[in-house]
């Protein structure tokens, strides 16, 4: 008996433990409200909910509501075929009139309304939109309404999103490995699709729709044709299913050599006539299977993937041959810029500028160019990508990185809605002062009416979905920014933190101040001033400002850092590769001028003498290796903060960030101690005064190897 009982106590704990939070639930973390006032308010004004049972759409809404109620409030939202007084009522526009309600609903298929409104003399919160898939997203905001205890009188949200295609891109191998992915193995288990429907994949989903992401490519841009075949075409349309209530569209990476290698073709040809019918007859495959079927995302002649180029043809010719047999099925094609030839002996940064403005015009109206934030590849900092802007006829797609490829990957804390929003941001100047990134992208500033933004996607199957604890919040942000680019950092860390964590007003503080922080941090201690690319060879692990005599220049260290006896940096002005030249002359003007480039990006755009007085007074030299120091500094101030939030956090996050934080902190002395020692074997001179010599020698940094790093 004593046994059994002393079992039973034993498997209790391991529920609760289990149970406690992982991180699984992401921002959709309900618990008990605790703010008395909310929940007098919640219990005492809503009743139940009134939907149309017969749409799958409508139900998941209604479910995840009911769900959410229950346990912010520890009372049931039972469903009512009627309205009644303090009914939630899910409407779409075009029964309003019908019922006489008189309200302006947004004219955007995914917008929608909440409203506290009176109809027929009862009080009902109405969620209206034109689409379900809208009412869906309105319900989803309302459940964040309760989640972050506001007030429901009075309640009037209008939302719609500012970009049509918000997509996750992952890079998610067949074999289930994660191209730079630091979250485990993909979430989609080919091998027990389609019979198997993972729950998470339906927990997936609705994280997606919660932010307003509407649309997913399963697999690695460096891709597998294998996908393509009928075989696991039904894999797809087995995800596709179960993601469609939802509103989230599959898209597929195709690799442009499918033809031959599936295809039994001789050719890839894009002007080839059977290739042609070869890719018509895939797309009429693909939608008789999956109707709502996306689109491809192509990575073409890049890093040694096939393309139009090997056949003589434009990247035009290659977007174009896919787009023409998706646009009957009003299909998309995301052809990637993210191009650079190993034969040109040209600055990597001008490469894709100089092949992609000639094609202006040339491509089919399904065809959006999908452009990275900057012009080298997702690091830490980078000024915005010239092309933005620089392709008016040509809807331009934004690609951002989630995965944290070159910031720590998913040991460090950085929160990268300050890096997106930077790029979002900045001003081309292409029509004038205001013609921000964000307005090219979102279709405004040329009048395109296809738009869209791409996250590279950070989620893999560990519990927490990402790795690190804080790396959701980067899944939020991308899904918040990609909805509504004005947002702030601050208030998109703040929801977040509070729907997460569940947090009291100073914790929140303490956590936000940690997150707004966290990138600059990480750009302190592995690239200051503008400096970029100098990670680790392969694998991009850890610092490797020394790497050099590679296969090919712009894979190497040295040829981003152009450090020698005299300076450091890569002119990139006038008398150097002149990329600044590719900017609208008002951005070039101040990217050329040393006097004028922002300081974070001096070392992009210029080699300067180590002596260069930098705006502090102090010499170039110096304020690099004072940067180095800075950011340990700043990791060492957010351990503080976080040991500060022990009793304030849940038990195992807390344990499980501090370990993290630990972790990065020898990461960040890691870059430091390998970057000073390294920079300064070069340029001769001595720390700044103040500052402790490393305990090892360089010597030492440059012998160590890093075996099985994930993400390759
Ligand atoms: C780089 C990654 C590489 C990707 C490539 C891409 O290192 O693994 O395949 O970009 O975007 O960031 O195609």
């Amino acid at each position: 008996m004593k046994f059994i009982q002393k079992t039973l106590i034993l498997i209790l704990l391991t529920t609760l433990s289990v149970k406690a939070d992982q991180g699984y639930n992401l921002w959709l973390n309900y618990q008990k409200l605790t703010d008395p006032v909310s929940l007098k308010e919640y219990t005492g004004l809503l009743k139940s909910i009134h939907f149309d049972s017969n749409n799958s759409t409508q139900q998941v809404a209604a479910k995840e509501l009911q769900n959410a109620f229950g346990i912010l409030t520890g009372k049931d939202l039972p469903s009512n075929r009627s309205m009644e007084s303090g009914s939630v009522v899910l409407l779409k526009e075009s029964a309003l009139k019908a019922l006489q309600i008189n309200q302006q609903v947004p004219d955007n298929a995914d917008g929608f309304i909440i409203k506290q409104v009176t109809v027929q003399n009862k009080q009902i919160i109405l969620i209206s939109s034109q689409s379900d898939i809208g009412l869906l997203y309105g319900t989803f905001a309302f459940i964040k309404q309760l989640q972050l205890q506001k007030r429901l009188t009075g309640l009037n949200i209008s939302e719609s999103p500012k970009i049509q295609h918000r997509i996750l891109n992952h890079w998610d191998n067949l074999n289930r490995t994660v191209e730079r992915g630091y979250a485990g193995f993909s979430l989609w288990n080919w091998h027990t699709l389609p019979g198997y429907i993972d729950k998470r994949y339906i927990d997936y989903a609705r994280a997606n729709a919660s932010v307003g992401i509407n649309g997913t490519v399963l697999n690695n841009v460096n891709a597998n044709s294998l996908i393509l075949t009928h075989e696991w075409l039904l894999k797809v349309k087995a995800l596709a299913d179960a993601f469609r209530p939802y509103g989230i569209k599959v898209y597929l990476s195709a690799r442009f050599t499918s033809p031959i290698e599936i295809g039994k073709l001789k050719t890839a040809d894009p002007l080839n006539e059977d290739v042609a019918q070869w890719w018509k007859d895939k797309a009429n495959e693909i939608y008789k299977l999956i109707p709502d079927f996306g689109g491809f995302l192509v990575k073409a002649n890049s890093e040694g993937q096939p393309g139009p180029q090997d056949y003589g043809r434009t990247h035009t010719d290659g977007a174009n041959v896919l787009a023409r047999a998706l646009a009957p099925h009003q299909g998309i094609l995301m052809y990637r810029a993210f191009v650079y030839a190993n034969e040109i002996p040209e600055d990597r940064a001008k490469q894709a500028y100089n092949e992609f403005t000639p094609l202006d015009g040339k491509f089919d109206k399904n065809v959006m160019v999908q452009v990275k934030n900057g012009a080298i590849d997702f690091q830490p900092r980078e000024p915005f990508h010239p092309l933005f802007g620089a392709l008016p006829k040509t809807p331009i797609m934004a690609e951002l990185q989630l995965t944290q490829e070159y910031l720590g990957m998913s040991t460090n804390l950085a929160y990268l809605s300050p890096l997106f929003k930077e790029c979002l941001d900045s001003d081309t100047y292409a029509k004038g002062k205001g013609s921000t990134v964000a307005k090219v992208i979102d279709g405004s500033l040329d009048g395109h009416n296809i738009s869209g933004i791409a996250g590279v996607a950070n989620i893999g199957n560990d519990i927490n979905w990402c790795g690190h604890p804080f790396a959701q919040s980067n899944w939020y942000a991308f899904g918040k920014l990609a909805w509504n680019y004005s947002l702030s950092s601050e208030e998109i860390a703040s929801e977040w933190i509070k729907m997460t964590f569940n947090t009291d007003a100073s914790t929140l503080q303490a956590i936000s101040q940690m997150m707004l922080q966290s990138r600059e941090t990480i750009v302190n201690y592995m690239t200051p001033l503008g400096l970029h690319h100098i990670m680790s060879w392969s694998h991009h692990y850890g610092p490797g400002p020394w790497i050099k005599d590679k296969p090919r220049a712009d894979w190497t260290s040295v040829y981003y850092h152009q450090a020698d006896k005299n300076g450091i940096g890569f002119d990139r002005t006038s008398s150097g590769s002149n990329a600044t030249a590719q900017y609208f002359p008002e951005v070039a003007k101040i990217f050329n001028d040393v006097n004028t480039c922002p300081e974070k990006y001096l070392l992009w755009f210029h080699h300067l003498p180590w002596s260069y007085k930098l705006k502090s007074g102090e010499s170039l030299w110096d304020g690099i290796v004072k940067h180095y120091y800075l950011g340990v500094k700043e990791v060492e101030q957010m351990q503080n903060t976080w040991d500060s939030l022990a009793s304030k956090v849940d038990g195992d996050i807390h344990l499980q960030v501090k370990q993290l934080l630990k972790v990065q902190h020898e990461e960040a002395i890691l870059w430091r101690n390998s970057c000073v020692l390294y920079f300064q074997s070069i340029s001769g001179l001595p720390l700044p005064k103040g500052l402790s010599k490393p305990e090892k020698d360089l010597n030492y940094y440059q012998n160590l190897e890093y075996k099985y790093v994930p993400g390759i």
